[in-house]
């Protein structure tokens, strides 16, 4: 009897110090005195050994309870001290929503990548494939394939970054349209723009880059006519230059096109009057195009009797610059930030 009294007082002991303990450092303490290896409660199952024979089953019935009850009152505890540091944890770090946010920059589009997407929302709105091609290119599709073999004296019109004899970085978007037509095995209809970076041995100026953007058009089918290339180009100068716009074609030369011209729209700035944008002429250049010649289309596999086509090379660079006023080329490959923020400015109010 006075062991079971020793024993409910250890309980209460214990579960007083459970309540007590105040964090999980504090009731591991407590299991430790009560539970472990030196603990009270292993202290009593020492007694076992000192009792009667026929005792011993009931003490340590009386023992085992003991245990199970301040162990389940300590996993209480653990739960209610769990809770406890989580709701002070939450209330420490409590969010107010309605502080305003921290501003996170998100950056604007390119405005080359602006132009060439404007660009080709239009082609593709007409049912035209948008075709990749290679920077690094054979001589044979750079040149040869639009009609320009070896020695031709026009290929001075492109200084050329040549890797080998045979390889260059291509100096227009044209080699694309040869390589098309050729993959199409003579049959049309070809209706493809191909944009990407091109390469020239020109000396940077504010016009001129030795990288720079084109985007070339081919439409290549029975019955195309002069016309339809100037119906494109007109919607072309439309899109880029507002409805009011106007283009002329003046006659030109380039080796894979004849008839050639350039393309010429009326000034945007001074609606054709003359102005320092268009240099007093009332027309801004823009692109270079023309009939694909029947050399280009043979050579490619196409019958030049059956077939005929438009092509047309502009430079998104020269478009850009005049669109949004940029006085050097430069400034759109050096990446200073302070010009960028400028069509970040304009975006964000809404004007482009
Ligand atoms: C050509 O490259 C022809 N392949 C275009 C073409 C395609 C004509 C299909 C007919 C049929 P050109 O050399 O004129 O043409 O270049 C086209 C455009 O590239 C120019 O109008 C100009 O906008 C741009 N360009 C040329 N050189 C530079 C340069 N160094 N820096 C920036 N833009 C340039």
């Amino acid at each position: 009897m006075a062991q079971t009294e020793a024993m409910s007082e250890l309980k209460q002991q214990a579960l007083v110090d459970i309540n007590e303990a105040n964090n999980e450092k504090e009731l591991q303490d407590v299991k430790v005195k009560y539970l472990g290896k030196k603990g009270s409660v292993t202290g009593l199952m020492k007694h076992m050994k000192d009792l009667p024979k026929e005792e011993k089953p009931a003490y340590g019935q009386q023992v085992n309870e003991v245990r199970q009850t301040i162990e389940q009152e300590i996993e209480e505890r653990q739960t209610v001290l769990a809770k406890e540091k989580l709701d002070k944890q939450l209330e420490s770090e409590t969010i107010d929503v309605t502080l305003p946010s921290r501003r996170i920059d998100i950056g604007a589009k390119h405005p080359l990548t602006r132009t060439v997407e404007e660009i080709e929302d239009l082609f593709l709105g007409l049912g035209y494939e948008i075709v990749d091609g290679y920077e690094v290119e054979e001589d044979y599709y750079n040149f040869e394939a639009l009609n320009l073999p070896k020695s031709h004296p026009a290929r001075d019109m492109q200084d050329s970054f040549y890797i080998t004899d045979e390889i260059l970085m291509r100096t227009h978007t044209s080699p694309v349209q040869a390589r098309t037509m050729e993959k199409r095995n003579g049959q049309g209809p070809v209706k493809i723009i191909c944009p990407g970076k091109v390469y020239r041995r020109d000396s940077d100026d504010a016009t001129h880059s030795h990288q720079f953007t084109q985007i070339e058009g081919l439409v290549v089918d029975k019955g195309i006519k002069m016309s339809d290339l100037k119906g494109t180009l007109a919607l072309l100068a439309k899109q880029l230059f507002g409805e009011d716009r106007e283009i002329r074609l003046r006659p030109s030369y380039f080796p894979f096109t004849e008839p050639s011209v350039e393309v010429d729209v009326s000034c945007f700035k001074c609606n054709g009057k003359g102005c320092n944008v268009c240099k007093q002429t009332g027309w801004i250049e823009i692109l270079g195009a023309g009939m694909v010649h029947p050399n280009v289309l043979r050579m490619a596999g196409f019958d030049p009797e059956v077939y005929s086509g438009f092509a047309f090379g502009l430079g998104p660079d020269r478009i850009a610059m005049l669109k949004y006023g940029i006085e050097d080329i430069r400034h759109f490959y050096t990446n200073d930030v302070r010009f960028l923020n400028q069509f970040k400015a304009v975006e964000d109010r809404g004007e482009i």
